[in-house]
């Protein structure tokens, strides 16, 4: 794109009001107009979808002169960029974050009122975009947002899956998938962008060549190349004018279809590698960890790295002659090792297309850089087969060769009398299979390395880049993970944002601090009213929820005691139902001392080939039927799986919660986020220390937190001694007659069978500790219903958890990772400034 000469006018100052006004007036006529002019839809005919299709485009309207002046802005003044590199982005519902962000909630429920319309109606007709599993992809949604805020320029490039994250149903208590179809309705957040697009290559073979000054050069001869279309979402900050760019890639045939197929005439043919192509961007593979050897996975992370930096060297020689200084530009952030070909990439493209030698090329390579880890399981980390990877990147797989001998050169002679470190260290993994080492390109290739929580970096450096950190300790930094209070306090708790904006003003959704203006008041007995009565009216919304989607009823007097996120083995949520039916149990036998009633729910999904994952949903349900319908039981206690959590779902389920679950085996979760979430929202956190939970006890102070459960050194000398969970199962009455229980066929139709993998799993190997930690967990659980009991006592915790957590806001996070590793600084947008846009 060259710059126009002439400025082009923005649209004339006549219809302005229409396009841009924030009044409800405005809004109404713009979106009465929306109606009639985009969505072609006259008032008596207008669906549901019409109506939220009309506001959305009276939304979009006024986010585009913001997002026009950032691009203007950012432009002009040269600034260093981040680039959030990611295979995910959980986003969630638009239009409600963006009337937040653009402060027009009220004008736009007036607006709507008006029209004889109910704007929360027209916010549950939005398909949510899911582009993303879990953890790592909500973070960085969160993390657009916060950079936004802070002014931050900032693009975030990734993958625009037609089909994101599945719909979880729920059949005779078994996960079922269903298609996730958010774009079968079309998409108003998007601009497409069909005039840019990127050449993406694949397959081949290399050859070496001299080129015109004599030098040895490689050229890439690929077989196959499509093309990265853009799609462009703006993302609005909140209180300030800078909206920042989201550019999804979706993959669409290239020439070579063309020329090959169809020429031969085999028409059938090419038009079926046209598809095959076109596959790329269909589907987000839903494992939140790698799927051995999928080819079609590596596809996608080449695909969206390479468009992103063809588009990051397109923008970079606007103003550059060459890519000298591409580093001082961009910062890239890795957001785990899914993007981190863009290291050999990177090298490809100043080696290859820009005729760079070597030395520079890496150095400018290394500086670009940086990558987040957020995972220490092994089965998680990264590897691809050799074979596999120089069958698709014959080029990149001789790049990171070369990087990977120059490397070793380096450590021989740093260890020479070390061979182990150096194989232990090296970019490829030696054995029946070889295989390059993800983890191991991104370190090596960034200027920094950084863990998601205090405890999490420092396994970092201690376990599995333990050699990288004791040669480079300088590299590696900590960045406990933040969520953004916009989304998951002001959108999803319009009464404790009431509560919060009354005591510190409305600054506190930009500086999270201002939540400790909370804290003096959390004795104060009027003020505990109001809490009580706010939490009292979200659990209400979640008992109609859990009514509509189950047809589960339970009462909002009762403790919430919540467990949501991904269903794994080491997230623990089979400990938690060795809890409940051992309350269960204790209610039967008469032994109960506990009598504080309890609904406890969960959510979440399992991988689709995840067995054990199925089959704890399929527990949870069996529990759930049993314990629900026993009227001796169900008066004290009731089981409620919410089915297909999503961004959605969780905006209605963290407000609620009195209880938040965040039991993981220590060790095991690189930080949490669910966690800062609930205690936000004034949730208290049963937990173990792991991951962020650590620094959340720690703010929100120990006695406000229901502690439990081994440490990591515990956890490593248990395991190291043998673990023989069978010894607790034997000495421990309590444990041993609810794993029987399990094991007797009460849960499932007298079939002694059916949870025999889970029982059989933890009675033998029981690899993540459940048995260890569950006197400790039940215990802990005592305590916390002891506490509920005292509603003072418990509405004052409540309270200072919220308080205390601004520490835990996105924007914390972003601000260190600007300070720390990007070295960046704001460039404020001001739409008031005009620069005379406006002829
Ligand atoms: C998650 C971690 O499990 C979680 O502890 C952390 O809070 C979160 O990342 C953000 O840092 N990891 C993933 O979600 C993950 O690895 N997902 C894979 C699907 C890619």
């Amino acid at each position: 794109g060259t710059a126009r000469k002439e400025r082009a006018p923005m649209h004339g100052s006549s219809d302005e009001r229409t396009r841009t006004g924030m009044s409800p007036e405005s809004l109404k006529r713009a979106f009465v107009d929306s109606m009639f002019y985009v969505q072609a839809r006259y008032w008596e005919v207008a669906t549901p979808h019409d109506l939220y299709m009309a506001a959305a485009y009276t939304v979009r309207d006024r986010m585009l002169e913001r997002w026009i002046r950032t691009a203007e802005t950012y432009r002009k003044a040269d600034a260093r960029t981040v680039c959030y590199l990611s295979a995910e982005y959980l986003l969630g519902p638009q239009l409600g974050n963006n009337l937040i962000n653009l402060g027009i909630v009220d004008s736009a429920r007036q607006g709507a009122r008006d029209l004889g319309i109910d704007l929360q109606e027209i916010l549950d007709q939005e398909p949510e975009p899911g582009l993303g599993n879990g953890g790592l992809g909500r973070l960085a949604a969160c993390y657009l947002d916060s950079l936004a805020t802070l002014s931050i320029p900032a693009i975030g490039y990734g993958i625009r899956y037609e089909h994101g994250i599945f719909d979880q149903k729920i059949v005779d208590g078994w996960q079922v998938e269903d298609c996730d179809l958010w774009l079968t309705n079309g998409n108003p957040w998007e601009i497409p962008r069909p005039l840019l697009r990127y050449p993406v290559r694949f397959g081949g073979h290399t050859e070496p060549y001299t080129d015109e000054h004599g030098r040895f050069r490689v050229r890439w001869v690929p077989e196959l190349d499509l093309y990265g279309m853009a799609y462009d979402t703006p993302v609005l900050g909140f209180g300030n004018d800078n909206t920042n760019l989201l550019r999804l890639w979706h993959a669409t045939a290239g020439r070579s279809f063309d020329l090959q197929a169809f020429h031969k005439g085999d028409y059938y043919g090419a038009v079926n590698a046209k598809v095959g192509a076109e596959n790329i961007t269909k589907v987000l593979y839903p494992n939140d960890e790698p799927e051995v050897g999928k080819e079609l996975r590596l596809k996608q992370q080449y695909f969206f790295v390479s468009c992103s930096l063809q588009d990051m060297v397109r923008v970079h020689l606007q103003h550059a002659p060459n890519l000298e200084g591409f580093h001082e530009r961009f910062a890239a952030q890795l957001n785990d090792t899914h993007p981190s070909i863009a290291v050999a990439e990177l090298m490809r493209l100043c080696l290859d297309e820009h005729g760079m030698d070597w030395e520079r090329a890496w150095e400018i390579t290394r500086r670009t850089f940086a990558y987040t880890n957020h995972t220490l399981l092994p089965e998680a980390l990264e590897t691809w087969p050799v074979e596999l990877f120089g069958r698709l990147l014959p080029r990149h797989l001789e790049i990171i060769y070369e990087i990977n001998a120059r490397f070793l050169d380096e450590l021989r002679m740093r260890y020479p009398f070390d061979p182990e470190r150096v194989a232990r260290m090296s970019l490829i993994e030696e054995g029946p299979v070889r295989r390059v080492r993800m983890a191991h390109l991104a370190t090596v290739g960034s200027f920094a390395v950084n863990g998601v929580a205090a405890i999490h970096s420092e396994l970092v450096k201690s376990t599995v880049l333990r050699d990288f950190h004791e040669l480079w300790p300088e590299k590696f930094h900590n960045i406990t993970n933040g969520v953004t209070p916009r989304r998951f306090i002001q959108l999803s708790n319009p009464d404790l944002c009431g509560i919060i904006t009354d005591l510190a003003g409305p600054g506190w959704a930009r500086d999270a601090e201002n939540l400790r203006t909370l804290e003096p008041h959390a004795d104060d007995a009027a003020f505990q009213q109001r809490w009580q009565a706010m939490k009292r009216a979200a659990k209400e919304r979640l008992a109609a929820r859990i009514r509509e989607a189950t047809g589960a009823v339970v009462d909002p007097q009762s403790l919430f005691d919540i467990q949501v996120k991904r269903i794994h083995e080491y997230k623990r949520q089979h400990l938690n139902l060795l809890h409940i039916v051992a309350l269960y149990h204790r209610i039967k036998q008469g032994t109960d001392s506990d009598p504080t009633p309890r609904t406890f729910v969960f959510g979440g999904k399992a991988a689709p080939g995840y067995f054990m994952a199925k089959l704890i949903i399929k527990l949870i349900h069996s529990v759930a039927e049993v314990i629900n319908r026993d009227p001796e039981v169900n008066q004290r206690l009731r089981v409620v799986f919410v089915p297909n959590f999503n961004v959605k779902n969780a905006e209605c389920i963290y407000p609620a919660a009195d209880l938040s679950e965040q039991i993981s085996t220590a060790g095991k979760e690189a930080s949490g986020t669910g966690n800062m979430k609930f205690s936000m929202n004034g949730a208290l956190t049963i937990g173990t220390l792991d991951g962020a939970n650590v620094e959340i006890r720690d703010a929100v102070g120990h006695e406000n937190f229901f502690l439990f459960g081994l440490t990591v050194a515990e956890v490593e000398r248990t395991l190291a001694e043998g673990y023989r969970p069978w010894e607790y199962y034997r000495s421990h009455d309590e444990l041993r007659e609810v794993i029987d229980l399990l094991r007797s066929g009460l849960f499932s139709h007298g079939d002694p069978d059916l949870f025999r993998p889970l029982t059989d799993s933890l009675l033998q190997h029981d690899p993540y500790l459940l048995l260890a930690d569950y006197p400790a967990y039940v215990e802990a659980q005592a305590r916390a219903g002891d506490a509920f009991r005292d509603p003072a006592g418990w509405t004052r915790m409540s309270i200072l958890n919220a308080a205390r957590t601004g520490f835990f806001s996105s924007d914390r996070a972003i601000r260190e990772y600007c300070r720390n590793i990007w070295q960046v600084e704001p460039m404020p947008v001001s739409l008031a400034a005009g620069n005379g846009s406006v002829p």
